[in-house]
């Protein structure tokens, strides 16, 4: 049996306020593309559909389109949702559409979706479970004692009937580590800090593929066949250096599984450039790329943007690195080591070295407020 492992569509995205719309669009074209080409037994897309829980008109509008091609290709499409989805919204449906080889959970009901199918081998077990974090997990079961994401998952697997020794299939979005495994994190995923959504990969190891959404590069959780599948387009700076792609799953009898990446072209790629002004003008001709541009030059520059948007038309973001601005990086750290500083005063900082502005007195008061509440 093979399958299409795609997730972290993130449809509706906008970047530095230029929607991704097209690009998105885009992409939905190539799946269908490999789709007629690889003839996929089924299509899985594991969570974050969409960029927000309300979805913008043109978001839900090519979603309605990708979803009417998917189908119409015949393959058997399997949806969840993630942390960006609305499950109730995402679930809109989801009865009616399993009758057409739909099947989209996206509102957690408590346990595991069992999902199976027959290939020419026998029997292959989906196992589907949307986001869920602790309380979604204990909302459904009173007196359970759950304290984090790892005894969330536990909790939900070991009341699955599971049978290791047929052929299973994972479907989830969260994010799955170890102890001394490093995955890489994107700009763009939400992550809360210090990692306290980690989940230890060897609950599902057992699976014999997990098909992982959450995680924006493409990568393995410390195993060949736990798998995210990773963002099907670059959704921020730091991931310049991805490349994009699906995951072609194929298996065969219990054991025996490969994992192909298929690319995906975007219209525009995305690069981040760094050096004197000059010498990034210095092109024979337009480049159309997402642009990052990093200034090197010591002396002010009128208008710096106006002059790049002429050669880089599609820029989204400038900033200097020079004698000037690593002062201004020094000075903002010698307010004091980072444990003698209040939360506060570490959110400013924050702030000044992500919005190269100081806060208005309006968002001043927002966060004191917020710091406030937290704090009793
Ligand atoms: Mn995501």
């Amino acid at each position: 049996m093979k399958f299409l492992h795609l997730s972290d569509l993130h449809i509706g995205k906008m970047l530095n306020a230029v929607s991704m719309i097209n690009e998105q669009i885009n992409f939905f074209a190539q799946v269908i593309d490999y789709i007629r080409s690889e003839k996929p037994y089924a299509v899985v897309i594991a969570g974050d559909i969409y960029d927000r829980s309300v979805p913008s008109t043109e978001a839900v509008l090519a979603f309605d389109d990708f979803l009417t091609a998917l189908v119409e290709s015949g393959a058997v499409i399997i949806i969840i949702s993630g942390n960006h989805d609305s499950p109730a919204r995402l679930n809109f449906a989801s009865r009616l559409l399993s009758h057409r080889q739909l099947f989209l959970y996206g509102a957690f009901n408590g346990s595991l979706q069992k999902l199976t199918f027959n290939d020419e081998t026998g029997t292959v077990n989906f196992w589907l479970l949307p986001f869920i974090n602790p309380a979604s997990v204990r909302s459904f079961h009173q007196g359970a004692n759950i304290q984090d994401y790892n005894a969330a998952l536990d909790f939900v697997l070991k009341n699955a009937d599971i049978d290791y020794s047929m052929r299973n299939i994972f479907v989830s979005h969260q994010y799955y580590t170890k102890a001394g495994l490093s995955l890489e994190r994107s700009e763009s995923e939400l992550n809360p800090i210090g990692g306290l959504d980690a989940i230890d990969i060897s609950l599902i190891k057992n699976f014999d593929y997990a098909a992982l959404g959450h995680l924006h590069g493409r990568q393995k959780a410390g195993e060949e066949h736990i798998c995210y599948a990773g963002s099907p387009l670059k959704y921020s700076f730091s991931e310049a250096h991805h490349k994009k792609s699906v995951n072609l799953v194929e298996i065969r009898e219990k054991g025996n599984l490969t994992v192909t990446a298929l690319p995906i072209k975007p219209i525009h790629n995305m690069q981040i450039i760094k050096g004197k002004l000059s010498t990034l003008l210095d092109r024979p001709e337009p480049c159309e790329d997402y642009i990052y541009a990093i200034l090197t030059d010591e002396e002010e520059i009128i208008d710096p943007m106006e002059k790049l948007r002429n050669i880089y038309p599609n820029i989204m973001k400038l900033d200097f690195d020079n004698s000037r601005t690593a002062l201004d990086l020094t000075e903002a750290y010698q307010g004091g080591e980072a444990e003698s500083l209040s939360a506060y005063d570490l959110f400013s900082e924050f702030f000044l070295l992500n919005q190269g502005s100081v806060m208005s007195n309006e968002q001043i008061g927002i966060v004191q407020t917020l710091f406030g509440g937290a704090n009793e």
